[in-house]
């Protein structure tokens, strides 16, 4: 891949009044030189039968070449074709999102909590302190809670366990005691063990549909307020030996939600999505030591596959699914698996694999590079997903919108992409313990890989498990570890 470029040379001046200084700075876009045909033109074997899905797909690369391929009017492209990451248009748009916002979004009111984690968490990736917003966010945050625990959109909404994660780290984002004592976090477990079932599953809100969001959404919460794991007598799942406890049979539910192709459903037996298979992992990573966890309730071969045929050529982003197209909100959900596996496979004393999964009887080889191709997701970012008019952000792909949620999760991705995790060894067995919980990550850019992203393009790092900058997980999780009973 590295050795096949695209040659073609910068035009040259037709007469001295192209060569002078003012001229190449006024010029919008340089001839994009060291390009792999990779990502400028379409795959070599193609198949012939042309159906409604092959003509979305090809569509969709007529539309992301031109943005690939260094022609793009309006963007300055570096010697590798790629432009820079438009810091402050994405900073000013993510500002303007976090105050007032048009009648339109009426609809997406049940999802406040939300808008205000992807901003956040956007602005916190470019670098950006979003310190300032912690009294506003407090007081938002305090509307949302309900007394029976759990957070909805707003005032008197129903508590879901997604606003209510995602409320949680946001908060954990603005940081400071005044942000984190606004979680009751009683009533916060006693509410979670009522969504507790005895599949070892979480339904996402009392009385409502059981998925890995829940499983998810819940270890990060438990995990980051250092929630007990008792149940409590009235859950779902109680027995009276005493045996079940939170975490009890998530690793099986998860294990369930494998599908024949090797990713992740949102439940049993449904369709393999991106989106649930970062759900699947985090879960599991928070359950214990993740090199152990992972390979113990997933087929990780089968899975490493899946998640790599979701990197498309010549468009370089990720699909969430087999079939659909590239969407720059895979760059996370499923670029943001990566490091995670990969640090799992690559750490000094990672344990025995052979001990896990039935088909991870054979030991998996140690990962001698990236499993995916971080220069081609890079490209997909820098150059499909950046609205690059006045009105900045991150999007799905040309010719759609930017927003909050994709300029979360592009920018995620980025990160993802940029970075190399690594886990320290680790030295018990016991997976219960909080020496297993509070492993250390540490992180360092990624260097195995062509550069074609200028430095000053670099995000902040974000934690593979809880998707916000370590720092952030730290912060919050120290200060309820150090805290005694509720
Ligand atoms: C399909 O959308 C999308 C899904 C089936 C899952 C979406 C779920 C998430 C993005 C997040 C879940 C995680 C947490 C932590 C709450 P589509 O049909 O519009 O898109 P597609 O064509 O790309 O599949
Ligand atoms: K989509
Ligand atoms: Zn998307």
């Amino acid at each position: 891949m590295k050795s096949s470029f695209q040659q073609r040379s910068p035009p040259q001046p037709q007469d001295d009044s192209e060569t002078d200084e003012e001229c190449i700075t006024e010029r919008t876009h340089y001839p994009a030189f060291m390009i792999p045909d990779l990502f400028t033109q379409l795959p070599l074997v193609r198949d012939a039968l042309v159906t409604s899905t092959s003509q979305t797909q090809d569509e969709t690369v007529d539309t992301c070449l031109p943005y690939l391929a260094g022609e793009d009017e309006l963007f300055m492209y570096n010697l590798h074709g790629v432009p820079n990451l438009d810091r402050e248009r994405h900073i000013k748009f993510l500002h303007s999102s976090l105050g007032r916002l048009p009648g339109r979004f009426l609809a997406a009111d049940a999802s406040r909590p939300w808008f205000l984690y992807w901003a956040l968490s956007a602005l916190a990736i470019m670098g950006e302190d979003v310190s300032s917003y912690r009294e506003a966010l407090v007081d938002t945050a305090r509307g949302m809670q309900n007394e029976t625990g759990g957070f909805g959109g707003g005032g008197k909404q129903t508590s879901h366990i997604a606003t209510t994660y995602a409320i949680v780290l946001a908060l954990a984002l603005v940081g400071g005691e005044d942000a984190f004592e606004v979680i009751d976090r009683k009533s916060l477990w006693s509410w979670l063990c009522e969504l507790k079932q005895p599949d070892g599953g979480f339904q996402v809100f009392l009385g409502g549909e059981e998925d890995i969001r829940g499983a998810y959404c819940t270890a990060v919460i438990i995990r980051l307020l250092n929630l007990p794991l008792d149940l409590t007598p009235t859950s779902p799942a109680w027995t009276s030996d005493g045996t079940v406890d939170l975490f009890s049979g998530v690793g099986d539910y998860v294990r369930r939600c494998q599908t024949f192709e090797g990713g992740i459903s949102g439940q049993p037996n449904a369709e393999a999505h991106g989106a649930y298979a970062f759900c699947a992992l985090g879960a599991l990573a928070l359950l214990g030591d993740p090199r152990r966890t992972i390979p113990r309730y997933l087929d990780v071969p089968r899975l490493i596959s899946w998640l790599s045929s979701r990197q498309y050529a010549p468009e370089a982003g990720f699909s969430g699914r087999t079939n659909k197209l590239v969407d720059g909100c895979y760059s996370h959900w499923v670029g943001g698996c990566f490091p995670l596996i990969e640090a799992c496979l690559s750490s000094p004393g990672a344990p025995d694999q052979a001990a896990g999964h039935p088909a991870n009887a054979v030991r998996l080889p140690p990962v001698p590079e990236s499993l995916f191709s971080r220069e081609g997701l890079i490209r997909y970012i820098l150059c499909c997903c950046q609205d690059q008019s006045k009105r900045g952000g991150l999007r799905d792909k040309p010719g759609k919108m930017s927003d909050a949620y994709h300029s979360c999760y592009v920018l995620s991705g980025l990160s993802s992409a940029q970075h190399q995790w690594q886990l320290a060894p680790s030295g018990t067995e016991d997976d219960s313990t909080a020496a297993t919980v509070d492993l250390v990550w540490t992180v360092l850019p990624y260097l195995d890989d062509v550069q074609v992203f200028d430095q000053k393009n670099l995000v902040r790092p974000i934690h593979p498990v809880y998707a916000i900058p370590l720092h952030s997980q730290q912060a919050i999780r120290s200060y309820f570890l150090a805290k005694e009973g509720f």
